[in-house]
């Protein structure tokens, strides 16, 4: 099993609803490590730049829309095949489909207000954590 990181965003939903401490719990009771986090208010720009990959989707303003309604919270998550891991217990897209158990079935009720992002790819994860953190902001664990 590789060490990997992977970007999460409590997206502005769960912030809304101050459950942050429930969902960074559900990462670290599997395993997962904060190594960077920060809250921040996305730009229209921002958001579209981050989700260009959905640019030509019907869903695309009203992505950016919510996104952009409020705080989020960005983390760079690290441990043991962290993307898949992540993805796993962030459940399916649509939280009326996510597994019981999983943070989108507890915290969310709506496709487009999910609760959570999580990168699904190595590449799709570099990315995204360099989209929102410098090095020196990241932090390993020793
Ligand atoms: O990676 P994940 O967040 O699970 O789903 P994506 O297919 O990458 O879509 C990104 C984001 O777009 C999703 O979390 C909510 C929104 N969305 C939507 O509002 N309606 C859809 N039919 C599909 C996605
Ligand atoms: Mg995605």
């Amino acid at each position: 099993m590789a060490v990997e990181r992977t970007l999460s965003i409590i997206k502005p939903d769960a912030v809304a609803k101050n459950v942050i401490g429930d969902i960074i719990s559900r990462f670290e009771k599997a395993g997962l490590r904060v190594i960077a986090a920060r809250m921040a208010h996305l730009s229209q720009s921002e958001a579209e730049q981050f989700y260009a990959v959905h640019r030509e989707r019907p869903f695309f303003g009203e992505l950016v829309g919510f996104m952009t309604s409020g705080p989020v919270l960005v983390q760079v998550l690290e441990g043991d095949d962290a993307i898949a891991r992540n993805r796993d217990i962030m459940g399916a897209t649509n939280p009326k489909e996510a597994a019981p158990g999983t943070i989108r079935a507890d915290f969310a009720e709506t496709i487009d207000a999910n609760a959570v992002h999580g990168s699904d790819a190595p590449e799709t994860a570099a990315q995204e954590i360099g989209f929102f953190f410098s090095d020196e902001q990241i932090c390993p664990r020793g």
